[in-house]
């Protein structure tokens, strides 16, 4: 059987450019099942037993828009062997907030980090090792457009799909969170995943009614997150959402080093 290998990342992240650099004319277009959402397929160049899966532009995996719930209802659904997840490197604290929910589904991920050749113009530099690091995954500098880097980037992501080992997510939530979500990880239906028990977990917290209706068994954790949202005084989802921002603004903080921290808009 062949590898699939999902693309995820942000609108105007470089996704598409990405996609057809690794895959050349081979491509098949199509729509995601239900819905007139484009989907693309391709295989990869020089392995045609790759199949790269172009998922839509998204900044997050809430169920708030079509291609949101596209991309995840694929990745949930079809889960990936890996996940080649593009963000732009000028724009690295907006872009590292789908890493951080796609780093929870349990499949290996490959952070390629894209517009490398023009953040090197601004005179910018990132830290790719401690990147990695803090969001324990691989991650890769790139250029779609240069075609920089994109051959690793896509080798790095076979080579994971074929061990079929995701880490851990390098983010840890507070410890009210955590605990909370460890209760109800223990509620969780025996048929999930080991490795898809925190997104699962994160998604009920969140009251994502769209994830809960997928769960074979029906789970109640209302009176769990009720109680966290008073002892933190602020509702589950903005909660996550807030945490995840802290966590990457502390990232930005030690790999993202600006050439001209003080420049000011003109506009
Ligand atoms: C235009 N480096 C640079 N410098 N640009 C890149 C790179 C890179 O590594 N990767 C992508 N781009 P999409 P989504 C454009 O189209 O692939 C550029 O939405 C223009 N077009 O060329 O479309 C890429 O699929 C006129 O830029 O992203 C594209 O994720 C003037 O980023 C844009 C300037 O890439 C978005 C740019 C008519």
């Amino acid at each position: 059987m062949g590898i699939k290998i999902a693309l995820a990342g942000n609108p105007n992240s470089g996704k598409t450019t990405l996609f057809n650099a690794l895959t050349g004319s081979n491509q098949f277009v199509g729509n995601w099942p239900g819905v007139t959402v484009e989907k693309k397929e391709g295989r990869l160049k020089d392995q045609k037993d790759v199949t790269i899966t172009d998922l839509p532009g998204i900044y997050s995996l809430s169920p708030y828009t079509l291609e949101e719930v596209v991309a995840r209802n694929y990745l949930i659904q079809e889960r990936p062997d890996a996940i080649l997840n593009i963000v732009d490197g000028t724009n690295l604290e907006r872009n590292l907030y789908l890493t951080t929910q796609l780093l929870e589904l349990g499949i290996p991920v490959v952070v390629a980090v894209n517009m490398i050749d023009v953040v090197k113009k601004n005179g910018d530099q990132i830290h790719l090792q401690p990147l990695a690091e803090a969001l324990s995954c691989e991650v890769v500098a790139i250029s779609a457009l240069k075609q920089t880097g994109i051959k690793e980037a896509a080798a790095l992501a076979v080579q994971l799909a074929q061990t079929h080992k995701a880490l851990p997510p390098g983010h840890r939530f507070s410890s009210n969170v955590e605990t909370v979500l460890d209760q109800i990880i223990t509620q969780l239906p025996s048929d999930i995943p080991l490795a898809m028990q925190r997104f699962y977990a994160i998604k009920l917290f969140e009251r994502d009614d769209k994830i809960a209706s997928t769960m074979s068994a029906a789970v109640n954790v209302e009176a769990l997150t009720k109680k966290t949202e008073e002892k933190l005084d602020e509702d589950a989802e903005s909660i996550i959402t807030n945490e995840r921002y802290n966590f990457i603004s502390s990232i930005i903080h030690q790999c993202y080093a600006k050439k001209n921290k003080s420049r000011m808009s003109v506009s």
